[in-house]
């Protein structure tokens, strides 16, 4: 006899920031829900980073949810900016707070998800646990995750006969580098922070270095008592700034305007901010993306501080940042990352300049050059935003394959629905701006936006609700219509799927800020769902 189905109103896949809010919103509203999670503990990216040095970028006062006072009276961050065991920590604190653990299965990761036009279901399977049943799907899968990790394809590394990890799917027992000879490929966000923490235990560390990036210092320091209950007490006015913020940041706007202030004047001001750290750093001028003027200034202060800092000049000019205009990718923080350049265990090597040809069985080869290694890892990213969506096999109406819709690139309406595909909601989907927000602060409006539609439709008696042809194909238009001109044209990232090979050249993100968004999708609500097929 075959077992029954489990039925329930509404699947969520994922425990990161986004799965965990949106569980707690269906459930408040009364709905039966499942929470898949590959992992074996909430936390989503926060899970599965645990390489040495993962620390946010954003400061931990703001790098949290904001829709429970109570979670915010109890919950208190120890450092300005969290390192990855303090934000798992939190996720997992929320989960118990919130009393959500009851309706996650952990190590299950989703397969995929056919829809049925008959009974109007989604069946939803994973890897480990039965099917199940439900009229609802909303994935919470985040933009940068394991799922979807970017291994290089360089040859032979079936060869190697070290150990070798990516970052975004770091061992739960630590790797020990003491003694060894290692090799890191990748200095985005990521190598950036772990570099330094792997030259601490280290025989020997190569650095493969394909694009020096502009790094700005974190200054990560402990939060005292008194700041903390500073910050508790401000937090409405803080999350009110944040969420009138065009980043989701409590952060004033940049105040001066480059062109009115004379060269000293303006380096007084860059290094000021340079001493305070964290990503304000690029926030001084208005004009530092717009006033090429402005841009040069920055750039050239910035390749000053690593020649200042690094004392080998050949190393120096090899981290220097160049080749591409200050904006056009990722900015990163770090802790002594320049500084562990000056360690005589710790080598730079440009493999723009001569790339890599081979993985051998002792190491790396570049040109005609090898270095042998006992470890290598890869701090290479991600098949962003795409890729996790790829990684199911999601079928919706008629047979339609998502992965497939997603070949020519990114497309969805408002970033979180895609036509064929009803009752299925994205948290932070393709042409969504919360990648390039303070997350959090975006993910909170996705799942009470999600949570508002699904609460409508639940009291219309609505069916199904799945966005018009039209209205993608307008939605995805507009958001690649903001990258011809634009900064993140100039250079290779994985915002413009630029890092993956073969990988259409699109824009992933929705580039307008939270406020238009916010205003965008208030619109679509107001207009009874505009954009959108409701059937009942
Ligand atoms: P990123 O930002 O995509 O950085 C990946 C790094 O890996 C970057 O330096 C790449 O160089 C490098 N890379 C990728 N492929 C290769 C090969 N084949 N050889 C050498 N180097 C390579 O990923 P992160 O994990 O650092 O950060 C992702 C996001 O997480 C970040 O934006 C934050 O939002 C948090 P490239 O620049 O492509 O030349």
């Amino acid at each position: 006899m075959t077992k029954a189905m489990e039925e329930c109103d509404a699947v969520v896949i994922g425990a990161g920031f986004s799965g965990i809010y949106m569980l707690y919103k269906l459930t408040q509203q009364g709905l039966r829900c499942r929470l898949f999670e590959a992992g074996d503990g909430p936390g989503g990216a926060w899970y599965w980073n645990r390489y040495p040095g993962a620390r946010c970028d954003s400061e931990s006062y703001f790098y949290c949810f904001s829709f429970s006072q109570e979670v915010l009276d109890e919950w208190t961050w120890s450092e300005r900016f969290p390192a990855q065991p303090e934000i798992e920590a939190y996720l997992n604190f929320v989960s118990d707070r919130l009393d959500l653990r009851k309706h996650m299965t952990f190590g299950a990761r989703v397969t995929g998800a056919t829809w049925d036009e008959d009974a109007l279901r989604w069946t939803v399977e994973t890897n480990t646990s039965d099917a199940v049943r439900a009229r609802y799907v909303v994935t919470a899968i985040g933009g940068l995750t394991s799922t979807a990790s970017n291994l290089p394809n360089i040859p032979g590394i079936e060869d190697f006969k070290g150990d070798w990890y990516h970052t975004g799917h770091w061992p739960k027992d630590g790797v020990d580098f003491a003694g060894n000879r290692v090799g890191i490929l990748g200095t985005g966000s990521t190598g950036i922070q772990a570099i330094p923490e792997i030259a601490k235990t280290a025989a020997h560390l190569t650095v493969f270095q394909r694009t020096p990036a502009y790094i700005m210092p974190a200054k990560n320091h402990p939060l005292s008592a008194e700041y903390n209950a500073d910050i508790k007490a401000r937090y409405p006015a803080i999350w009110a700034k944040a969420k009138a913020h065009f980043g989701g940041q409590p952060y004033d706007p940049p105040a001066y305007v480059f062109d009115d202030l004379d060269i000293e004047e303006a380096t007084r001001l860059q290094e000021q901010y340079w001493n305070e750290g964290g990503l304000r750093v690029a926030q001084v001028f208005k004009d530092a993306y717009t006033n090429p003027q402005a841009r040069e200034f920055i750039e050239d202060f910035f390749r000053k501080k690593v020649r200042s800092i690094v004392k080998d000049p050949v190393k120096a000019e090899i981290l220097e940042p160049k080749g591409y205009p200050f904006g056009a990718k990722r900015i990163a923080l770090d802790s002594q990352f320049y500084e562990t350049f000056n360690l005589p265990h710790v080598d730079v090597v440009n493999v723009k300049k001569t790339p890599i040809t081979t993985i051998t069985a002792e190491g790396i080869r570049v040109g005609e050059t090898d270095y042998p290694l006992d470890v290598i890892v890869f701090a290479t990213g991600y098949d962003a935003v795409t890729g996790p969506f790829r990684a199911m096999n999601i079928v919706g109406r008629g047979g339609m394959k998502l992965a497939d819709r997603l070949d020519d690139g990114p497309r969805a309406y408002l970033g979180m629905s895609f036509h064929g595909f009803p009752n299925l909601l994205a948290i932070s989907g393709p042409c969504n701006p919360a990648l390039s927000t303070n997350v959090p602060v975006s993910i909170e409006h996705d799942v009470e936006w999600i949570s508002d539609a699904i609460e409508y439709c639940e009291k219309q008696g609505i069916k199904t609700i799945e966005p018009t042809a039209e209205a993608e194909d307008a939605w995805t238009d507009e958001t690649q219509s903001k990258l011809e001109g634009s900064l993140l044209e100039q250079a290779d990232s994985w915002h413009i799927g630029a890092n993956v090979p073969g990988k259409p050249r699109r824009l992933l993100l929705w580039l307008g800020g939270m406020i238009a968004f916010r205003k965008r999708c208030d619109e679509v609500t107001d207009a009874g769902y505009s954009g959108f097929i409701l059937t009942r």
